[in-house]
């Protein structure tokens, strides 16, 4: 292949998803000269509608580190969610809970959007429509490879989603697990504003409505494996899930319109062993995967960018190597941490699978665990902190694995 631009960089960073900007962003403002190549277009990565629950620590991160204008003006703050099994609602005031911690409800797409404004204005405005092919040398100076492109990093940040290329640097090294079941995902709309998360157990399987902006929701069913989603009509989606969600409770809730797009998530969970190879640092989605529940994976991407962002910023500026050095050790704890709480939500919201012909003594037990998430304790203030993503441990003799006040 001839190499028609060669450029260096101290650091390299693969995709412009949200750990590549965060860290982008960061590391630029800090005076480091950051090369971010992103495979699509702008358009299309400013256009991905996924996540849109931003825990209590990611937004303080990026309020301290000067990103958080959008999100701070237009994420609305929710402190409750709804769980209902048997026709119940148990609403959990995870805020009163947890002391006061909320998420803002705001779009990932419109975080990717502020966050490619502000790389921009950092002086690393990332480079579309640049797929990097390959990472080599990641004992000497990292090189990205892209058509017709060498850039020579100091270090190279791999932020390019699950098929990540660093898999080819060190291959077999991520423990994954499929579960029984996937989840049809679908944006909608709706005639008012959900104002709560809302997660229903029910014998035919979850159903679940996360707000959105404005008239927007994202509506969650179980399925089972690999289903397709043309098997699946707009009456058949909002007809599962009025009945999962319990009949006086679906009347209080927002009526589901029109189904704007229905996917199918493929559920699984993935961690790979090495965060860290050499000079290559792996974030986000390419070192783990999580499943939706408990609205993880985008705050975890951000957790990670935000660590090796203070890495990075402690060896290139400051000559110290200690907070790098402890970088694959910090994300592989916190990643497990993640994956256990979100393990343990998935375990509350389905039955499994050999609940039998008869469930009622499994939903039964799920409602007593639920009545327990939403009464003052310590299972429910543990329960509220981490699903706040409050960033403080409320055992203090547990690990806490989050972003520190040093971050900022
Ligand atoms: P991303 O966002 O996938 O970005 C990776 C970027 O890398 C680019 N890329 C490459 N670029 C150059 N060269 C290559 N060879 C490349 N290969 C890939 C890609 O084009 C892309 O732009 O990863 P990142 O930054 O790690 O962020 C992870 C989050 O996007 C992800 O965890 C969340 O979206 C997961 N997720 C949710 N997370 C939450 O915290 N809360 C939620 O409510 C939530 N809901 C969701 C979700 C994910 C979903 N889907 C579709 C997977 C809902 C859905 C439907």
């Amino acid at each position: 292949m001839t190499v028609t631009l060669r450029a260096s960089a101290q650091v390299g960073i693969v995709g412009a998803g949200p750990a590549g900007l965060v860290a982008a962003a960061v590391l630029a403002r800090a005076g480091v000269d950051v090369c971010l190549l992103e495979r699509d277009s702008r358009q299309d990565v400013e256009a991905r509608a996924r996540a849109g629950l931003i825990e209590h620590r990611v937004a303080e991160y990026l309020q301290d580190h000067g990103l958080a204008a959008g999100l701070l003006a237009d994420g609305v703050r929710h402190g409750f969610c709804d769980m209902v099994c048997e026709g119940r609602r148990t609403r959990i005031d995870y805020a009163a809970l947890s002391g006061g911690f909320t998420h803002r409800v705001y779009p990932q797409q419109a975080l990717v959007r502020d966050l490619i404004a502000q790389a921009r204005t950092a002086g690393c405005p990332p480079r579309f429509g640049r797929p990097v092919r390959a990472v080599t040398d990641t004992a000497g100076r990292p090189r990205l490879i892209g058509d017709g492109l060498e850039v020579v990093c100091d270090y190279v940040l791999c932020c390019d989603g699950p098929h990540t290329l660093a898999e080819s640097l060190a291959p077999g090294t991520a423990r994954a697990f499929r579960y029984p079941y996937d989840w049809l995902t679908a944006l909608v709309t709706v005639d008012r504003p959900v104002e709560a998360v809302l997660y229903a157990v029910h014998a035919d399987g979850f159903a679940g409505l996360m707000p959105r902006t404005g008239d927007r929701a994202r509506l969650y069913l179980q399925v089972p494996r690999e289903d397709r989603a043309g098997r699946w009509t707009p009456d058949g989606i909002r007809a599962a899930f009025r009945t999962r969600t319990g009949g006086p409770v679906a009347d209080d809730l927002p009526a589901v319109g029109e189904i704007l797009d229905v996917g199918m998530l493929r559920m699984r969970g993935m961690v790979r062993d090495r965060a860290r190879l050499g000079r290559v640092l792996l974030a986000g989605d390419a070192a783990h995967v999580l499943t939706p529940s408990g609205a993880k994976g985008l705050n975890l991407a951000v957790a990670d960018a935000a660590d090796a962002a203070r890495g990075l910023l402690a060896r290139l500026r400051d000559r110290s190597g200690a907070d790098l050095a402890g970088y694959a050790r910090r994300r592989a704890a916190e990643a497990w941490q993640t994956q256990e709480f979100s393990d343990r939500l998935l375990t509350l919201l389905h039955l499994p699978e050999a609940a039998g012909p008869d469930p009622r003594f499994l939903l039964r037990l799920r409602r007593e665990r639920i009545r327990h998430l939403g009464r003052p304790g310590p299972r429910a203030a543990a329960f509220a902190h981490w699903y706040a993503g409050s960033g403080r441990d409320p055992d203090p003799r547990g690990p806490v694995g989050v972003l520190r006040a040093e971050d900022g």
